[in-house]
């Protein structure tokens, strides 16, 4: 029996040495400590020895097991090391591959237009001022100079709330509110926001789409006041090179009134595709603040006068940019949006 207990121990330690991986190790550790092992084979069969045999024999199956377990314990660390090497091995990055770019957002193009607009006049001195988009008509209309029935109300088709309450048509109503707000004091601000109209959605309309406003009111304001504001605006936003032009025009809250035309960015005046081949290109409306307009807001006419302008953003947008389609700003087209990157306005 001890030769047998030799023969296993010697047995089992070259198999422990053998193993070359964890499950190997593991079946060598079942296979020979194992319930239905050899060394248990031969605890079981102690029985049959003669009782002064047995303590001698206990003690030696102890020493094998132990001696067999301890080789086990040490291989083990050594396998289970060797596995964890060759995983990182195996599963290294390579840092030199180049990264996946994050996608990033960026503003919507209009907003950047209608951004660029208003840095442009508040770095002259201008305060930005808003006012509700669902407004009385009496600031939409009456308040400047367009009472009810009068035809020029035609001009601005509206969607009406209750007879006195519309979506406002246009950012006019916020300057009749400052105006009111002010009491008599000089003004110089702008007005961008939302506007509403019942005009057929087409590439160069929308029922909902955004203007801003400009007043200035002051003593001793004149029209050359408005053209030299203008014509910074014009050169600021598509180039030194533009010229302006005035036409005479019609708003019944300004007079007179004029629409102002800036020289074809794209050919320089000498007749385009952008231009219509007239050389102009027709941006925002504009005049001098009309005297029954101020006095309704509570000015003094004769003492103070003021110019006033509205342009639509989207317009704008759409020349500087060669956007064909106004409804390109509303319908969230990503293959749209994506082009207009930080860099490129
Ligand atoms: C007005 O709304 C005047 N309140 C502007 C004004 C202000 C004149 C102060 C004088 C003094 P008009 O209806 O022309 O004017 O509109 C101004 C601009 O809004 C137009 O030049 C155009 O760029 C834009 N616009 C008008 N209708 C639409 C529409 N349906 N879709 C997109 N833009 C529009």
């Amino acid at each position: 029996m001890e030769a047998r207990l030799q023969e296993l121990k010697n047995e089992a330690l070259e198999k422990i040495q053998a193993a070359q991986t964890v499950k190997e190790l593991t079946d060598v550790r079942v296979a020979y400590l194992g319930k239905k092992g050899p060394i248990t084979d031969v605890l079981k069969g102690m029985g049959k020895l003669p009782a002064e045999e047995r303590p001698k024999m206990g003690a030696l199956v102890n020493e094998v097991r132990a001696e067999v377990t301890e080789s086990l314990e040490a291989r083990m660390v050594l396998l289970e090391e060797q596995a964890i090497n060759e995983k990182l091995q195996s599963e290294t990055i390579d840092i030199s591959l180049p990264g996946r770019p994050a996608k990033t957002g960026n503003p919507h193009p209009l907003t950047r237009v209608v951004e660029e607009i208003e840095d442009l006049f508040l770095s002259m001195g201008y305060e930005i001022a808003e006012g509700p988009e669902v407004e009385k008509d009496y600031y939409n209309f009456e308040a400047l100079n367009l009472p009810k029935g009068h035809p020029a109300r035609d001009m601005q088709d509206s969607f009406y709330i209750t007879e006195d309450i519309l979506l406002r048509t246009h950012t006019s109503p916020v300057q009749a509110r400052t105006m009111e707000a002010k009491g008599g004091e000089p003004i110089k601000i702008i007005c961008p926001g939302k506007v509403y109209r019942r005009d057929n959605d087409d590439a160069t309309h929308s029922h909902q789409f955004t203007q801003i406003e400009g007043l200035v009111v002051g003593e001793d304001i004149r029209m050359s006041d408005l053209k030299g504001t203008l014509s910074i605006f014009a050169k600021k936003m598509f180039g030194e090179d533009r010229e302006i032009r005035l036409r005479p025009s019609f708003f019944p809250f300004t007079e007179p009134s004029v629409e102002m035309d800036i020289s074809c960015f794209k050919c320089g005046g000498s007749g385009c595709n952008v231009c219509k081949k007239t050389g102009w290109i027709e941006i925002l409306g504009a005049g001098m603040v009309h005297p029954n307009v101020l006095e309704m807001a509570g000015y003094d006419s004769k003492r103070l006068t003021g110019f006033a302008f509205g342009m639509g953003p989207e317009r704008i947008a759409m020349l500087k940019y060669g956007i064909e389609d106004i409804r390109h700003f509303y319908t969230n087209d990503v293959r749209f949006l994506t082009q207009f990157q930080r860099t490129e306005l």
